[in-house]
């Protein structure tokens, strides 16, 4: 069980400053746990400037990029990393397509946000990014690993 523990899939997820303001923290944390991902931490960051210009390092060259580094920096924002079975792709799906003008209903932009530059919630969008912008984000002691027994059957 540890060992299987071990490798479970993992990605890390942001409620940006938006949706700490906005009260959202608990709707998106219960709509990524009732989908039966584990949360394996967690913790509450004002990020500085420097930060959100190294987490969107990619994207320095859009015209868009300090307008959403100092919004990243503006204030709190949730970082947590969930486990479980195709927790990237399916935690992108959850989340909804970046532009909350075209997310679905039912998805957490397509639900709950408006406009792009104010879409509350990040998720890695890949195996690889999902590695980087843990290590970037949490220390490796901020990271759990446990087995709840409900894993026997969610499963
Ligand atoms: P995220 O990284 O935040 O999960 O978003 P994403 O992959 O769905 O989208 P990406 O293209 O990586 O863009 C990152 C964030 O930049 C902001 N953005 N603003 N035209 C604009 O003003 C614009 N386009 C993107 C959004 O906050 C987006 O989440």
């Amino acid at each position: 069980q540890e060992a299987r523990a071990a490798e479970m899939e993992r990605t890390f997820i942001a409620i940006k400053p938006d949706g700490v303001q906005r009260g959202l923290i608990a709707e998106i944390i219960s709509r990524f746990e009732r989908k039966g991902f584990k949360l394996v931490a967690i913790k509450i960051v004002v990020p500085s400037k420097g930060f959100a210009q190294k987490h969107y390092y990619d994207l320095k060259e859009r015209p868009f990029f300090n307008g959403l580094c100092n919004f990243l920096s503006s204030g709190p924002a949730v970082a947590m990393v969930w486990e479980g079975e195709g927790v990237i792709k399916y935690g992108r799906k959850l989340i909804g397509a970046t532009d909350p003008q075209k997310s679905e209903p039912g998805t957490i932009r397509g639900d709950l946000a408006v406009v792009v530059g104010r879409n509350i919630i990040h998720g890695s969008d890949g195996p690889e990014t999902a590695k980087d912008e843990i290590n970037l984000w949490l220390k490796p002691e901020e990271l759990t690993s446990y087995s709840n027994n409900a894993e026997k059957w969610i499963y």
